[in-house]
């Protein structure tokens, strides 16, 4: 290797314009789909880092390689720092995905074959919460509970008697696609009452979570997962808390069990992710994104927009587009004006996944990006112009334009230049 700095520019052009065209359309777009977030350039910096060249096996000083010594010192961090943001007894931060996650945690705690009890997908869950297609599916006996067909809303005292019925050995709480405040004291009263193990996969609201915005699983439940780049603003990647009484079952079932190599860049980047989680400038957008929310939902409900469950508590919220036009090409007509949302399946849809009613959209990016109250009002302005007008051209150039100075008003990764677009 020469001892030239070798930029991406020179060594491959073409994923260079890749990420220079990634960088520009982030700039460009309102990125609304709920699950996404932009990481902050430190955290950036450390998945983009050195860390990346080391393999460290097995857990802080105990590890099957050599050259360890600042692995350690970067996971040991991040565990502090995740046991101490969310209150945890127990942390394992090598988790890849909120899906590795979640395999791990089942194969911890339970045997194949188990009963568990999770929301259904097409209520708004998670496809490993065990869809037939899935891991989840095929290696457990998953029941699904969904939200009542009348209020949309995860109604407990309904949930109680599937339970009652199935018995299961864990049950999952935790949603994709829910607008609403999940109160994981019952969820664990439930569980007690049925003597099954409580999981939660706040995956979506961890950011809520950790800023105090949404209440906590971490006293109810004996094992939560989540991703770390939705709410939480930090890298692609996951973790698991659980209590201490757990902590040796779940660590031996992400390494060795589960997992091999750790990806130690995005570990180090975790642990920048939880520091900046600690700060007041994240607990302030954390509540500005809820705020930012149900002022969408407002605007949405005032242009005549029937919402799932009819708002929202926390940083998403779902429309039911009552087959004005289907999810996808809401979402496609959406796209062409510079506003990305996911098209979703709504509760009890009677149409399919790849062409559902809804669409769900939230606010936690927009609100990294600095976005307020006036600017929601601009944007579900924008959105209910275009999903009551799809096909207008007059009005999509507008719109168009609008977002365009919305942009260019709350720049994204002004210093980054150099860092990322190389
Ligand atoms: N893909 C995530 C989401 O968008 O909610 C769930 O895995």
């Amino acid at each position: 290797m020469s001892t030239m700095p070798q930029l991406l520019s020179h060594v491959d052009p073409e994923i260079s314009a890749v990420l220079s065209g990634e960088l520009e359309r982030q700039r460009n777009t309102l990125m609304m789909i709920p699950s996404e977030n932009y990481a902050s350039l430190a955290v950036l910096q450390a998945q983009g880092s050195v860390m990346t060249n080391q393999y460290a096996e097995g857990y802080p000083r105990q590890r099957y390689y050599n050259g360890c010594r600042f692995m350690d010192e970067a996971e040991s961090l991040a565990i502090s720092r995740c046991k101490e943001l969310f209150g945890a007894e127990h942390a394992n931060v090598q988790l890849n995905t909120g899906a590795s996650a979640n395999m791990c945690a089942y194969y911890a705690l339970l045997n194949h074959g188990d009963k568990i009890m999770a929301m259904d997908l097409n209520h708004g869950g998670h496809l490993t919460h065990g869809k037939d297609i899935n891991f989840s599916g095929k290696y457990y006996n998953f029941v699904s509970y969904g939200v009542s067909e009348k209020t949309e809303v995860l109604e407990l005292d309904e949930i109680r008697e599937l339970v009652k019925e199935h018995k299961p050995r864990m049950i999952v709480v935790g949603a994709s696609a829910y607008p609403r405040v999940l109160d994981f004291e019952k969820w664990h009263a439930m569980a007690a009452e049925a003597g099954a193990l409580l999981m939660a996969d706040i995956s979506h609201i961890a950011g809520l979570v950790a800023a105090g915005v949404h209440p906590s699983p971490i006293p109810w439940c004996d094992v939560v997962t989540s991703t770390t780049h939705k709410t939480l603003r930090g890298p692609r990647g996951a973790i698991i808390m659980s209590k201490e009484q757990y902590a040796k079952q779940i660590d031996k079932a992400v390494f060795p069990g589960i997992q091999a190599g750790p990806l130690m860049h995005a570990i180090a980047a975790k642990a920048v992710c939880f520091r900046e989680a600690m700060g007041e400038e994240f607990r302030r957008d954390q509540k500005q994104t809820v705020a930012n929310c149900k002022v969408l939902a407002d605007v949405f409900v005032k242009r005549g927009f029937r919402l799932v469950t009819g708002g929202t508590d926390n940083h998403l919220l779902m429309i039911d587009l009552e087959n004005r036009i289907d999810g996808k090409v809401a979402a496609d007509h959406l796209e062409e004006v510079g506003i990305v949302v996911n098209k979703n399946m709504i509760p009890f849809d009677t149409r399919t996944p790849v062409r559902p009613s809804g669409i769900r959209l939230g606010t936690p990016a927009l609100t990294t990006r600095g976005m307020k109250e006036g600017e929601m009002e601009t944007i579900g302005g924008c959105i209910a112009d275009i999903l009551a007008n799809p096909e207008s051209g007059e009005i999509k150039d507008r719109v168009k334009s609008e977002i365009a100075e919305l942009c260019a008003a709350f720049p994204l990764y002004r210093e980054a230049e150099t860092a990322i677009a190389v």
